[in-house]
């Protein structure tokens, strides 16, 4: 396919502050992403614990299922060429030190907080992009849309 798709979510930190949610959105449309869907929506504990199943047993794990579902989130279905790739490379590195060092404008070496409170999320590889698609727009068929959105988006 010409256009991948990926889920973005902005996190608690930001989407309580409306100028960095602003600045946030801002790099998806002047990085020509599509923006394929869009919610805001206020995250269940046990739909964190689940998403985030692969951190359990980690020490910050209880820290990050409080602080997603802290507050509202917004969460995106971005569509571009290398979106994947693309989107975590915006976002920069997990941790803010390295962060702000290597990536001082990069959404997290922007924005993030700390290591936890660090803005955004972005799927790592096209399996987790479509599993993570399914947990928050499980209305949505990739296969549908590539079938009858993408062909049209392309000419
Ligand atoms: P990413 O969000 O860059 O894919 P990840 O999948 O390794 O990073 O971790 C998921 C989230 O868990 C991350 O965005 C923030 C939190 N986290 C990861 N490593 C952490 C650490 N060392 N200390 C505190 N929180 C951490
Ligand atoms: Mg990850």
């Amino acid at each position: 396919h010409a256009l991948q798709l990926t889920l973005a979510l902005i996190k608690p930190d930001a989407v309580a502050h409306p100028l960095i949610l602003e600045a946030v959105h801002q790099q998806i449309l002047s990085n020509k992403f599509l923006i394929v869907r869009m919610r805001e929506l206020l995250w269940r504990k046990e739909d964190c614990q689940r998403f985030y199943h692969e951190h359990e047993g980690r020490f910050f794990y209880q820290r990050l299922v409080e602080f997603m579902a802290s507050g509202p989130i917004r969460a995106y279905i971005l569509a571009r060429q290398d979106a994947i790739q693309l989107w975590r490379k915006l976002m920069g590195p997990t941790r803010v030190f390295r962060a702000r060092h290597i990536a001082p404008d990069s959404i997290r070496g922007s924005f993030g907080l700390t290591d936890t409170r660090n803005t955004t999320h972005g799927s790592d590889s096209a399996v987790s992009a479509s599993r993570e698609i399914a947990v928050f727009f499980p209305d949505f068929s990739e296969q549908r849309w590539y079938e009858e959105e993408e062909p049209q988006l392309r000419c």
